[in-house]
């Protein structure tokens, strides 16, 4: 169906035809006919944060929590500028976002025009693809191709660059057609390279599941299909950083997040491993740790959508390309099809072997004294709210990888992390587009000070659209993760790691129109998380925290699995693959 509109009013039909109920945004003169538009309708709501940064990582939260795509518009020039740490942020870790930006007017680009920026050339390194409309009859197929290009195969971001005269033309509106884009990655794996794998999985003595985003990305179906393989095959399974809920964490076969942080059975089992079966993760160096002792004696297969992932950082044996939903389900139909087989007395054994490693018990720690202990909070965060409906967000730092060990995540899309470029200031605009989306949901920010500070105007926008999103802060008035690093690894010379001149920050909740809740002693904690979570409005949750408390098990870059750090409770130290001390 075509239809002669103006580009701004062509701009929301293309949202609406697209599905979207929700966009994030900040006006500005180069998106002016826009808002105009969007003042003029009811079918889309219009989230006005406090800058862009925000709106883009609330397009994160709300794409991540929902498996649909985030839309945000910003004007030309800062506008576009502020939102680049978002697009880098969801190129990083693969999440569908469509940023539309405001653009000086087409004749006066070049000339230094007032808030002209080259927003195609700033973007282009951190967005999956971007566009300049010069024209308004291209605009409708420009949109509807963004968010197919967001959405399909590996998702990321996208920009759509719209100069202000393309925005006032009329021209002709084209709706969406199925299938007419050039770009349609490949979902199905090689059957050849499937039944391969299923069988070095018959014959494997020490198999693992390493899962990641990629799980998450193809959609709760595919993790349905996992816990089914999982089951099925009764293989030790561990996850990413991104992947945290594709698997139980109560599932029996559950080894628990690995990598740096990660638990010491999951990295042994990484290590020790003959067969190792990489379901949609992307071998990063938090996981890998030194590449040349990475999982020495392992078969290793891949399953990733995206090709240029394969043979990236670590070489396969038996790679296969396609949606990880696809793959699995063949994997399961080959593996029924030849009989079901697994090498069970081997498997035992594994199994016998990691429940030694188990037994380590490696996030051991005793809550003693006076001061609360950031792992005692999130052990009580966990109990009293792990029954409700509830999405997780973090910001960047210790605190995010305590929430990563000691919360379970049972369920896909309900944990919101910066994983692959580690912003600070993504959690709290994270949680807003999360309880956008879910507006019944307990929608909680576990954060450090110093990260929530970088984002902290959004308290505005959770006030203005009375967005009840807790912000659990574990404030040890340290740049926590930094200082550890600076203990561990430069001497304790603990160069810039304060966070000095802290606001207060019940009063700074208050200030905004929103609840402050301050919490030190251990016996408070209790009553104070019920209060958080029973108040029906934001919360600001200050909970002082012992302050030198390191984040245990630590690989120290640059080194193997097996040279995990883990911490007093679990004999510190380094230790070998059998659980001794190395020095
Ligand atoms: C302070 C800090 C500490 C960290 N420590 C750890 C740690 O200890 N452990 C840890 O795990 N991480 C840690 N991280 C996160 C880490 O940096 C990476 O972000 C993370 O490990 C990457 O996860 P992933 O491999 O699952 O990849 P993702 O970034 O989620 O990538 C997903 C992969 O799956 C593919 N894919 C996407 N969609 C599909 C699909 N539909 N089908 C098939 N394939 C698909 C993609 O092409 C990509 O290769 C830390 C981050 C920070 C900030
Ligand atoms: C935007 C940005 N700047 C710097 C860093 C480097 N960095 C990683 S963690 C960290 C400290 C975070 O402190 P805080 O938010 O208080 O959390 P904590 O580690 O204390 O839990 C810093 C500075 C980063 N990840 N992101």
């Amino acid at each position: 169906m075509t239809r002669q509109m103006s580009g701004a009013k062509m701009i929301v039909q293309a949202l609406i035809d697209q599905g979207v109920d929700t966009v994030f945004g900040y006006p500005g003169g180069a998106v002016l006919p826009i808002y105009d538009e969007i003042h003029q309708q009811n079918a889309i709501r219009h989230i006005l944060v406090r800058h862009e940064q925000g709106a883009v990582h609330a397009a994160e939260g709300y794409a991540r929590s929902t498996g649909k795509p985030g839309v945000v518009i910003v004007t030309s020039g800062p506008g576009a500028t502020n939102a680049v740490t978002g697009l880098t942020d969801a190129l990083m870790d693969s999440i569908p976002i469509i940023v539309l930006t405001g653009q000086v007017p087409t004749f006066m680009i070049g000339s230094d025009a007032f808030q002209e920026a080259d927003t195609v050339g700033i973007t282009r390194p951190c967005t999956k693809h971007n566009w300049l409309v010069k024209e308004t009859d291209a605009l409708s197929g420009v949109l509807h191709e963004a968010f197919h290009v967001a959405t399909q195969g590996r998702p990321g971001p996208v920009l759509v660059d719209i100069p202000k005269d393309v925005q006032f033309a009329t021209g002709t509106y084209n709706a969406p057609k199925p299938s007419v884009s050039h770009y349609q990655p490949k979902v199905k794996g090689d059957m050849e390279e499937i039944t391969e794998l299923v069988a070095a999985m018959e014959k494997a003595k020490k198999p693992v599941f390493y899962t990641g985003g990629g799980v998450i990305n193809s959609g709760p179906a595919a993790s349905q299909l996992l816990r089914e393989l999982v089951k099925a095959t009764g293989f030790p399974i561990t996850s990413t950083l991104m992947g945290l809920g594709c698997y139980p964490a109560s599932g029996e076969n559950w080894l628990g997040m690995l990598g740096m942080h990660g638990l010491y059975q999951a990295n042994m089992a990484m290590h020790d491993c003959d067969l190792l079966i990489n379901i949609g993760a992307r071998f990063d160096d938090r996981i890998t740790g030194r590449i040349d002792a990475f999982s020495p004696k392992s078969t290793k297969a891949h399953i990733d959508i995206d090709p240029s992932s394969i043979n990236k950082v670590i070489k396969t044996d038996i790679p296969i390309v396609g949606d990880v939903g696809h793959v699995l389900e063949d994997i399961l139909k080959v593996w029924k099809s030849r009989g079901r087989k697994t090498n069970a007395e081997a498997l035992s054994k594994w199994w016998a072997q990691i429940e030694e490693w188990k037994a380590i018990d490696c996030l051991k720690f005793k809550q003693t004294g006076k001061t609360i202990k950031p792992q005692h909070a999130l052990v009580r965060l966990e109990e009293l709210t792990r029954k409700h409906d509830r999405y997780i967000c973090t910001e960047v730092g210790q605190h995010q990888m305590w929430a990563a060990q000691y919360l379970g995540f049972e369920d896909p899309n309900r944990w919101m992390t910066s994983g692959g470029l580690g912003t600070m200031g993504y959690g709290f605009p994270a949680s807003i587009g999360v309880q956008m989306a879910h507006p019944d949901a307990l929608v909680i920010n576990v954060a450090g000070e110093a990260s929530w500070l970088m984002n902290m105007q959004e308290m505005g926008t959770a006030v203005q659209y009375r967005l009840p999103v807790k912000q659990f802060i574990l404030n040890n008035e340290r740049l926590g993760m930094v200082r550890q690093w600076q203990e561990l690894l430069h001497g304790e010379r603990y160069s810039q790691s304060w966070s000095e001149a802290l606001p207060d920050f019940v009063k700074l909740a208050e200030a905004f129109g929103a609840k402050g809740i301050l919490c030190s002693d251990p016996a408070d904690l209790d009553d104070a998380i019920m209060e958080m979570i029973t108040h029906d409005g934001p919360v600001i949750f200050d909970c002082l925290v012992e302050k030198h408390e390191n984040c245990f098990p630590m690989i120290p870059s640059g080194k193997a699995h097996n040279e995990m750090l883990l911490g007093e409770a679990q004999t510190q130290g380094v230790i070998d693959s059998k659980g001794s001390v190395l020095v």
